[in-house]
């Protein structure tokens, strides 16, 4: 397998998926969905492509993935990926930045949310049963790879909607240097979150 380290992208080949995500496949996820609505639904969010040189399914595997989110908002909510739970929750992953800035939101079962900043050369661990998103928070496009067990599956399902969602839907009022302001990880419940963003617009 090759990889252009530079740009993030993996070499096309016959155990490489594509896939791309644009507005109109990504209507749950955005809170304003008449300003969804008024925007160009084949407009690009994000584009993945995902190594799996086994079967998905396949226990004691590991795949290997890269995506490219665009810079972008839908009202104040920057454009971010989809977000899911590992359909096996204990499965963990690794996330690492290429290039651009962006928002790592974290969230567990209980639906406590948090943040991690994401720049070139940082790195995550997604812990056992978290729920992860990624916002490009930049005005470039936000590049980064991951790696994740070939079993994990993914559970789009339990975090669509208002009510089983993220907590915090929207990252927009976070600046980069807000978020460099928190500790890391960020910790907050959904009681705290008018704070954290009245925080985060103050800066
Ligand atoms: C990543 C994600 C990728 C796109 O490879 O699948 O960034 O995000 P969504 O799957 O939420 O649309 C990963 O976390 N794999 O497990
Ligand atoms: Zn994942």
């Amino acid at each position: 397998m090759q990889m252009d380290w530079a740009k993030g992208l993996l070499r096309p080949d016959a155990e490489v998926r594509e896939s791309v995500k644009t507005l109109g496949q990504l209507s749950g996820i955005f809170a304003n969905t008449k300003a969804l609505r008024e925007m160009d639904p084949t407009t690009v969010v994000y584009r993945v492509q995902a190594w799996c040189p086994i079967p998905e399914g396949t226990e004691g595997g590991l795949f290997w993935g890269t995506t490219v989110v665009e810079p972008g908002l839908v009202d104040s909510e920057y454009f971010m990926t989809h977000g899911h739970f590992h359909l096996k929750r204990d499965r963990t992953e690794y996330y690492g930045t290429i290039e651009g800035e962006g928002a790592l939101v974290l969230m567990d079962e209980t639906r406590a949310t948090w943040m991690e900043p994401m720049g070139a050369g940082t790195v995550h661990f997604i812990r056992p049963r978290v729920a992860h998103r990624v916002a490009n928070i930049g005005k470039s496009p936000l590049r980064f790879v991951a790696c994740w067990p070939s079993d994990a599956g993914h559970d789009y399902e339990s975090i669509l909607g208002s009510v089983r969602g993220f907590s915090m839907s929207g990252v927009a009022r976070c600046s980069s240097k807000a978020m460099r302001d928190f500790p890391n990880p960020t910790r907050f419940s959904c009681l705290s979150k008018n704070l954290i963003q009245a925080s985060m617009s103050a800066s």
